[in-house]
């Protein structure tokens, strides 16, 4: 990395301000992983980063079109599926995703805080009532704990920020404990997949073996952390630093993780190392761990797997920036493909200091997003082919473009992000909503009949968050969750 390092920061932004086929010859000369460890001198210049450079312009018709849409969808998930997990927009009908024939207001949680920062406050006391009245979790049926925490604990700690309706903290930690054994009962520390959320029983789910993911063994330490920090308590954030610790512990030689591993021998099962799903935010956490709770064990921890990927994984190739997927331990090439999801990882090295790079990554998949429109599920990055053409509606792209927007200010993120809302108008807006893709590939683009949680509490947000200037908002330092729940900067 050490040339890089000696162009210094500001020879790479004005690299990423030329046009695009000025610096893909400029990158082409640009050494990465050369060992030199490009994060691992982080630790002094990076401490709890705001997340925004300060006040940009908004733009408020962009900005009202967003909140007219949210508003739009959430009234039809009111009238075809109020109080069940998530609207099928086609069907005018409802699935439930967490538990067997059981709802878990999904779609209202999700939605709590984005209607708290975009002044939907009759929507938001209708959505807290529905919880006050109905929402329990003492189920016999077993849950996904990484999905739990994600979309149910931060979206009730989010919500309680924005109400400071102290119902909803007391069911974030209600839900919190019953998930609890899933970690305690591990003899590693990474928690069992599922939980029994009334008997706490633990379970694999399709695993025959006790094996989790890592992005659901190491994505808790933020809303967890939170909640500790809310109820007083540190069992919940050490839970969540352990199931880290244990899993960080086992990287190979070369610094790299896999993908899956058994929590209960802490044997690999799966050794292909990626950036992407299922491992992705388990490096969002440790980052934010550090950003949010200063503990510089995660920073220590970031910067040697980030430094890992750097040297084994990144590459330009055809002059713009990927992370091939490797064997944890040779180092050897499994493949170029990537999942759309990998977008995040954008953003997390805006977050964690490097917006240069950030930069890059984004360009490399405006790419495929100027390709097909709106980007497949996952891709062949050698020749940029779709490998699984579905997009379910997915934020991964606009999550780094409002990061990247925060840091440097340049229009051109904001350019992307509006270009990504028109194709969702045009291939996913549908008389009830909007709804997942199956194949971006055809024309008309094939439909699917359900509409994401993370729609509202992740896409919507990061739309608003670009083109409007919420006062309800500390944009000089606020902090979103992996599920896009704002647990800092509320106001
Ligand atoms: C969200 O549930 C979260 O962002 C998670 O970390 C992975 N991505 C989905 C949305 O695509």
């Amino acid at each position: 990395m050490e040339e890089l390092e000696e162009k210094g920061d500001d020879g790479l932004i004005d690299q990423l301000r030329l046009p695009l086929d000025r610096r893909s010859m400029m990158r082409r000369t640009t050494a990465l992983g050369t060992g030199a460890g490009l994060f691992s001198g982080i630790s002094t210049g990076a401490s709890k980063r705001s997340r925004s450079a300060g006040k940009r312009p908004a733009d408020p018709a962009i900005a009202n079109d967003v909140r007219r849409e949210f508003l739009r969808a959430w009234k039809e998930y009111k009238e075809h599926a109020f109080g069940h997990d998530r609207l099928k927009p086609l069907s005018e009908t409802y699935d439930e995703f967490f538990l067997e024939d059981e709802s878990l207001g999904l779609t209202i949680i999700e939605s709590l805080d984005t209607m708290y920062l975009m002044g939907l406050d009759e929507e938001l006391s209708i959505a807290v009532e529905w919880i006050e009245e109905n929402l329990t979790f003492d189920y016999d049926q077993e849950i996904q704990v990484f999905e739990a925490t994600i979309r149910l604990v931060g979206g009730l700690i989010a919500g309680y920020k924005a109400t400071e309706n102290e119902t909803l903290l007391d069911l974030a930690q209600d839900l919190a404990d019953r998930l609890l054994p899933a970690f305690e009962k591990s003899p590693t520390g990474m928690p069992y997949r599922f939980v029994n959320l009334r008997t706490g029983e633990v379970s694999s789910g399709f695993f025959d073996n006790p094996e989790n993911f890592m992005a659901e063994i190491g994505t808790h330490i933020v809303e967890w952390g939170e909640l500790s920090e809310l109820v007083g308590d540190d069992k919940y954030y050490n839970a969540a630093k352990n199931a880290l610790q244990a899993a960080y512990e086992r990287r190979s030689n070369l610094d790299l993780l896999g993908a899956t591993i058994n929590v209960e021998t802490g044997e690999w099962t799966d050794t292909l190392a990626r950036i992407g799903p299922p491992v992705d935010s388990f490096y969002e956490y440790l980052w934010d761990g550090w950003a949010l709770f200063g503990d510089s064990d995660l920073l220590e921890w970031y910067s040697v797997l980030l430094d890992g990927i750097f040297d084994h994984q990144a590459e330009w190739y055809n002059d713009y920036l990927w992370f091939k997927r490797v064997d944890m331990n040779t180092g050897e090439l499994g493949d170029r493909q990537q999942s759309e999801l990998s977008q995040f990882f954008a953003g997390l090295l805006v977050e964690s200091g490097q917006p240069d790079l950030g930069g890059a990554y984004h360009d490399s998949w405006t790419q495929v997003h100027e390709k097909f429109g709106l980007p497949p599920g996952q891709i062949n990055y050698s020749d940029l082919s779709a490998v699984w053409p579905s997009w379910y509606l997915r934020p991964e792209y606009l999550g780094p473009a409002l990061l990247l927007y925060d840091e440097t200010g340049d229009e051109v993120y904001r350019d992307r992000a509006y270009r990504h809302y028109q194709q969702m108008k045009t291939h996913s807006q549908v008389e009830n909503g909007y709804t997942v893709i199956e194949d971006v590939t055809t024309r008309p683009m094939e439909r699917g009949d359900l509409t994401m949680g993370y729609w509202f509490s992740e896409n919507m947000k990061y739309f608003y968050l670009l083109f409007a200037e919420p006062d309800r908002l500390d944009r000089d330092n606020y902090y979103l969750t992996t599920e896009g729940n704002v647990v800092r900067g509320l106001q």
